[in-house]
């Protein structure tokens, strides 16, 4: 296989990761053949030469690279003759932007996601996970999930941006998706493959958009366990 990507994986398999979702999405839409490798918190030293700390990491024939707007970035480079994942100078600009954005919103759906996340990774990762969390997001489990309404509230007014596009076009990318899209149905998959409360209501305007996303590429988005929210 001339493709592979490192995903990050909980034991009983759900593909978490916000960064590695939009990876495989890129991946997809560049319609490049490829394997994922699942891997678990700790094992993510494994990969390659150890040097890796973090997410995806992908070998491309050889070549091996991490940081997701980097990979996609090279995407976009080698693979010129497939669909862009930018649509050219603005699309990128406009991913830079929405990673910014995206970034914001990790706080407030880490705390919501993290104490169940919990229960679902590896064994031998729950030392690391707690200890790293706790000092990601300042607080343990039992403080995280008391601010869980008040973190809803703020994510759902968070999104106003990008509800008001996907409720005039069926994504951000206009008729079809492009990266920017991928950068935030990663948050989405993050939250939906690991946790019960659901980040947007069933009659949310983005609600579509997170279907109409998760049928992208004959259903990608629904090929691991997740909750129907
Ligand atoms: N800026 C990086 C962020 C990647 C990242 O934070 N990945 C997380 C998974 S979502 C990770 O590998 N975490 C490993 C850890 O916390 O030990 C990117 O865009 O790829």
């Amino acid at each position: 296989m001339a493709v592979l990507l490192y995903d990050l994986a909980t034991a009983d398999d759900r593909r978490l990761s916000p960064f590695c979702w939009r990876t495989r999405m890129a991946l997809a839409h560049k319609q490049i053949a490829h394997e994922t490798v699942a891997v678990s918190f700790t094992g993510i030293r494994g990969i390659g030469d150890g040097s890796y700390r973090r997410v995806p990491v992908v070998c491309d024939e050889g070549y091996w690279i991490d940081e997701s707007s980097a990979i996609a970035d090279r995407l976009e480079a080698t693979r010129s003759n497939a669909p862009s994942l930018f649509g050219g100078s603005a699309g990128r600009a406009l991913s830079v932007f929405v990673d910014a954005w995206a970034t914001r919103l990790m706080m407030p759906i880490g705390r919501i996601v993290v104490p169940d996340i919990h229960k679902l990774v590896a064994a031998e990762d729950h030392p690391y996970f707690e200890q790293s969390r706790r000092t990601w997001l300042g607080t343990n489990y039992d403080a995280m999930r008391a601010q869980r309404g008040e973190d809803l509230e703020r994510i759902r007014r968070a999104l106003a941006p990008v509800r008001s596009i996907v409720a005039a076009q069926p994504f951000i990318g206009g008729e079809t998706p492009l990266y920017a899209d991928y950068q935030v149905f990663g948050l989405f998959q993050w939250a939906r493959t690991t946790c019960d409360v659901a980040l947007i209501e069933r009659d949310d305007p983005m609600h579509p958009w997170l279907e109409r996303c998760l049928d992208l590429y004959d259903g990608l988005g629904r090929s691991c366990p997740a909750y129907d929210w």
